[in-house]
């Protein structure tokens, strides 16, 4: 029996993971669940945003379908305590270190893209963003200078097997696809990116096949507007992957349409939308549940070995997006249940 772990977590994650679920539902009606609070749901419940028996689950379970943490309500508790760190705890305790992040632009969303119509056609690529180092898991603190003053710090580190890893993870992604891996750094500034760059460049000697650049992060940060056709496999560091990967869900049409997978070295795997909670249209059937769909695609595919479960799903977002179904970020007005059962009309053709 698979058993995965539904933590819908906050604001709309609720209303996005009972959408994909339903489609679940109709892919891999085998499947069994087992529901846990997580974030500002479970601090609420159980006074901690990723109780003990959330975290039991999560190491139980094939795999996690996750929704979005994040509640403006505990924005003044503790770091500690905050919603956001939930997700942070279940990367760092189930060695979720390898995040996919595919952006392509679904046929007919050229309207909804940032860019012009021309250039946005041409968006397909995956970020694979590293995601249990950097600045997020770095040492932390607030304190006073000597004269005073309020400070805080957030430490930058990885060491070389950090860097290793995830640049394996590219080169093998690249592999899959165009076999053309882009490695962003800040390395004319920053100490750890000369480190990632030099770990990059010796790991590349085991994939000759792949071709290999380098860029800054503010220059792909203007490239991925100027031209995101001109990227195929981008892998970076946490906070960078971050920030393009939101940046690169606007050139494909809107953050409601990303989706993403986490991984360690097992089939585990954590799939969840790469927005969060969007608490300003939390609970009023707005959101677009296509980038939690895609994201349970991804499950049946990387953590399920189901690839053909997977493709039905995709290839039903694509042709109900096709045919014209759009939510609101997508400049339209379907609620998400019609944007969901678009989808399920479509899987049942
Ligand atoms: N579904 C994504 C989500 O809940 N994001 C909230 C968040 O704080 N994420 C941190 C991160 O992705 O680094």
């Amino acid at each position: 029996m698979t058993m995965i772990a539904l933590l819908a977590g906050d604001g709309i994650g609720p209303e996005v993971v009972a959408a994909a679920r339903r489609v679940l539902d109709v892919v891999a009606p085998d499947l069994t669940y087992e529901e846990g609070l997580v974030g500002g749901a479970a601090y609420r419940a159980q006074g901690h945003p990723l109780p003990p028996e959330t975290l039991d689950l999560a190491h139980r379970a094939d795999a996690i379908l996750f929704g979005a943490v994040g509640d403006p309500a505990f924005d003044a508790l503790e770091r500690a305590m905050r919603p956001e760190q939930a997700i942070l705890g279940l990367r760092k305790s189930l060695k979720l270190f390898a995040n996919l992040r595919p952006a392509r632009l679904f046929q007919g969303l050229e309207d909804a893209s940032a860019l012009k119509p021309e250039i946005a056609r041409r968006i397909d690529l995956v970020i694979v963003r590293e995601l249990v180092g950097d600045v997020y898991f770095g040492d932390k603190g607030r304190g006073f200078t000597s004269t005073g003053l309020r400070e805080g710090h957030d430490l930058m580190r990885y060491d070389e097997v950090e860097v290793a890893r995830i640049a394996r993870v590219g080169f093998e992604t690249a592999r899959t696809r165009q076999r053309r891996l882009l490695s962003v750094d800040k390395a004319n500034v920053l100490e750890t990116s000369q480190l990632w760059r030099d770990v990059v460049n010796e790991v590349a000697r085991d994939y000759p096949d792949v071709a290999l650049s380098h860029m800054y992060v503010d220059n792909a940060a203007m490239q991925l507007v100027r031209d995101p056709g001109q990227f195929d496999t981008i892998v970076t560091g946490n906070l960078f992957g971050d920030i393009l990967s939101d940046q690169a869900s606007m050139c494909a049409g809107s953050i409601g349409m990303l989706p993403s997978a986490a991984l360690n070295h097992e089939s585990k795997g954590l799939y969840e939308p790469i927005h969060g909670s969007a608490p300003d249209i939390a609970g009023q059937g707005k959101a677009n549940p296509c980038a939690t769909i895609l994201s349970a695609a991804m499950m049946l595919r990387h953590s399920l070995d189901r690839p053909d479960a997977a493709d039905r799903i995709e290839a039903a977002v694509a042709a109900t997006i096709a045919g014209g179904a759009r939510t609101a970020d997508l400049g339209g007005n379907l609620s998400t249940d019609a944007m969901t059962q678009g989808v399920l009309a479509t899987l049942e053709t």
